[in-house]
């Protein structure tokens, strides 16, 4: 099983965009915790195949978030499986998961998965318009989808996902006063390392995304951010 716990920083790679041999090397190696594969377009067996077997020449942890039942991949380290909290879409939150398991039930390594509750914040990602994301109202009501994650549900982690923006860390410190254990995840609009450390603070482990394709040293740099303070 992996140990997620002491992760605090992770590169979200998409296996819809490109990424050159030197550049996906400076980011395995750059000393991140893990590499998630993950995306909400695009998403195929063949390039998530692809994009999995070139992380896999190095060392650094590698895990899959699934978005596609067409794209489960075997030969991760572990797979995270997201429930989309606050899908307006109710679809989003079991029913590819019923799907899912009627398809592969009895070959999975019940070890290798992690259930994620997944709040989706920015209204304009395109994770938010796929599952009619209703929106966020303020922190309080982030702090109380974080207990119907931890609390009710009581799953292992949440996401609290910005995807392209750059969070409110004040909402993302509520929610992590109401974990109690519930690994939290950060993810959105990280550029800087100050953005890096800023929200390294409140979230048990941020992700980075978008930023490895536009500035890849900027990217690096969210590493030390994080390990070095
Ligand atoms: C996306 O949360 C991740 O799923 C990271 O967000 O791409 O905006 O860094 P960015």
């Amino acid at each position: 099983m992996i140990d997620y716990s002491s992760w605090r920083h992770v590169f979200k790679l998409d296996p819809d965009k490109e990424l050159d041999d030197a550049a996906l090397e400076a980011v395995c190696e750059s000393g991140t915790d893990a590499i998630m594969i993950g995306g909400t377009q695009g998403i195929t067996y063949d390039n998530t195949l692809e994009l999995m077997s070139r992380v896999r020449r190095h060392a650094v942890p590698a895990v899959l978030e699934i978005s596609s039942l067409q794209a489960i991949v075997p030969g991760f380290d572990a797979y995270f499986i997201p429930l989309v909290l606050n899908a307006g879409d109710p679809d989003w939150i079991f029913a590819p998961h019923v799907k899912g398991l009627q398809a592969f039930g009895s070959y999975l390594h019940w070890e290798d998965i992690v259930s994620e509750g997944y709040l989706v914040v920015n209204p304009d990602a395109a994770v938010a318009k796929l599952t009619q994301a209703k929106p966020v109202a303020d922190r309080d009501e982030a702090k109380a989808y974080m207990r119907v994650a931890a609390k009710i549900c009581r799953l292992p982690t949440v996401y609290i996902e910005y995807s392209g923006v750059y969070g409110d860390p004040e909402l993302v410190k509520a929610c992590k006063s109401a974990a109690e254990g519930c690994h939290l995840f950060y993810g959105g609009g990280i550029r800087t390392p100050e953005q890096a450390r800023n929200m390294a603070a409140v979230a048990d482990t941020i992700v980075v995304g978008n930023i490895i394709y536009e500035d890849l040293q900027a990217a690096l740099k969210t590493v030390d951010a994080v390990k070095r303070g």
